[in-house]
């Protein structure tokens, strides 16, 4: 059952998803701190399994291990014990098993009961950075436990973690495209050097302001960005 709905962009090129339930508690342990007049909820979750869904392409997508060998593959993950106004932190090696680099994206969906959704917050750490063909991240999964909660026993809710091809975000003097300005791309504009389009050696990588003639101009972009990466 849907209780809510998530926007999420569909990504014609992607790769896999990783689905990670986490059903319902069998157990929950519910105090009264009556003395205080503070009614504390401790949620308690079970242990769940893991299922792919999805596309998943021949080549493999992405993988979501317990270890940084990648040999010991997630198949559940326990919150273990809850309490209102805590924090839960738990951390995974995802693994890029596809033919090409990706960049991770999560989502949440089907939380159960609906109003579980109102008091947890899940986020990572992951910041969006590429992953190479076979690059392991370490990625923390954290757990916010609003103070407010109230009326829950016990929830699930599950995390989608869903691989996409990753594009790289260029800036001015990147002649090569791969994100950083640096040496081979001013061996790029070197190679150019003083052509105009038309040229034999002339090379639109380097016509860094598009004025269909490769010099000085060029050269100052590159210079200005020297050493800085794409955000
Ligand atoms: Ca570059
Ligand atoms: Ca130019």
């Amino acid at each position: 059952m849907h209780y809510y709905t998530f926007i999420v962009p569909a990504v014609a090129n992607r790769l896999a998803q990783v689905r990670l339930g986490f059903k319902k508690s069998k157990l929950v342990s519910f105090s009264l701190v009556i003395c205080l007049v503070v009614i504390e909820l401790m949620l308690l979750l079970n242990a769940t399994t893991i299922q792919r869904v999805g596309a998943v392409e021949a080549t493999g997508g992405i993988g979501v291990y317990w270890d940084s060998n990648c040999t010991k593959a997630v198949l559940s993950i326990d919150w273990e014990t809850l309490k209102p106004g805590s924090v839960k932190n738990v951390s995974v090696y995802i693994r890029n098993e596809a033919n090409e680099t990706v960049a991770l994206s999560m989502k949440t969906e089907n939380w159960d009961p609906s109003s579980a959704y109102t008091y947890l917050t899940l986020s990572w750490n992951y910041m969006g950075q590429p992953i190479g063909i076979g690059e392991v991240t370490k990625v923390t999964l954290t757990l916010f436990i609003s103070k407010q909660v109230s009326g829950i026993t016990n929830f699930r809710f599950d995390i989608i973690i869903e691989a996409q091809t990753y594009v790289i975000k260029t800036i001015p003097g990147d002649a090569d495209g791969d994100g950083y300005v640096y040496i081979k791309d001013l061996a790029i504009l070197g190679k150019a050097w003083r052509t105009k389009i038309g040229d034999p050696n002339y090379d639109a990588r380097a016509d860094f302001n598009g004025d269909g003639v490769i010099g000085l101009l060029d050269l100052a972009i590159l210079g200005k960005n020297w050493r800085k990466r794409s955000p």
